[in-house]
């Protein structure tokens, strides 16, 4: 038994780095569904599809609890999944609570009513499929008050970063940042809103400027997640082997990788 991370390709990796940093004695299964990758163009019926596909390769790997580090998949499938899919005896959790949360001070599971907090205008960067679900404003309207938020679209960024082409990458989150600071100049926090951007936070920070908080997911759902398993010790599974499954091809996979992860793992068919 081990911990499923699901991913739509290489983003959860982000995840998954930062998981395995802040808890080095739980096994971890990976799959990424780099064949179908990005799931941000797709419509959500599409992306429910695969995403339950993806999430019931885990149950078969022998994860009990699978976490969807992936935006999109959050967005589009999350709630619909957990309302009439999983097993009782199984969880899904997806990536966008730990981040809500973190933007408006609550704890985890805190679901007390709506609340004024102290970030008023917000600006979001997340693939189209992300933005056009709305779910980021409809989780953060059970928590907070009065906040605006502001989406930017991030078209190309994903596949830039996925065909390590971080020229092209920079370039458009550059003119992603641009729009967004036309249509809200004065954004008090920024949220990266899906698993790759990691690797261009740099970039992403620099083009905001100095005033600007920038949530990031990594770190964010890691605390979530050592937070939940050392309430729920039965999900953590045995053994510290992690896993990574693909849906593509595994050389090409595992190489690729390397840039997510710093470091060599190899993949296997999933
Ligand atoms: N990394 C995914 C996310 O967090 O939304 C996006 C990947 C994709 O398929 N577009």
């Amino acid at each position: 038994m081990a911990v499923g991370i699901f991913d739509s390709g290489l983003g959860g990796l982000t995840v998954l780095d930062a998981v395995t940093r802040a808890m080095p004695d739980v096994p971890f299964v990976y799959y990424g569904d780099n064949i179908n990758t990005p799931y941000g163009v797709r419509d959500p019926e599409d992306i429910y599809q695969l995403t339950t596909q993806g999430v019931q390769r885990l149950f078969d790997a022998g994860c009990n609890l699978v976490i969807l580090a992936c935006n999109t998949a959050s967005a589009a499938a999350l709630r619909r999944m957990q309302e009439g899919w999983v097993p009782r005896d199984k969880r899904v959790l997806g990536v966008f609570v730990p981040l809500i949360e973190s933007l408006t001070e609550r704890q985890w599971g805190d679901n007390s009513p709506p609340r004024e907090v102290k970030v008023k205008h917000v600006a979001l960067f997340a693939t189209p499929a992300t933005v056009r679900s709305r779910a980021f404003q409809r989780e953060l309207a059970f928590r907070a008050i009065g906040v605006d938020v502001e989406a930017q679209s991030c078209g190309g960024v994903v596949d830039a970063i996925e065909e390590g082409d971080m020229i092209l990458a920079e370039a458009l989150v550059r003119s992603h940042v641009d729009a967004l600071l036309r249509k809200m100049p004065d954004p008090d926090a920024a949220v990266l809103g899906c698993t790759h951007y990691p690797l261009v936070e740099d970039v992403f920070r620099d083009a905001l400027g100095a005033g600007v908080d920038v949530y990031s997911q990594p770190q964010l759902v890691a605390a979530s997640l050592a937070d939940y398993l050392g309430r729920h010790p039965e999900m953590k599974g045995e053994g510290t082997e992690s896993l990574f499954l693909t849906t593509g091809d595994p050389r090409k996979v595992s190489n690729q990788a390397t840039r997510f992860l710093r470091r060599k793992i190899g993949f296997t068919s999933a």
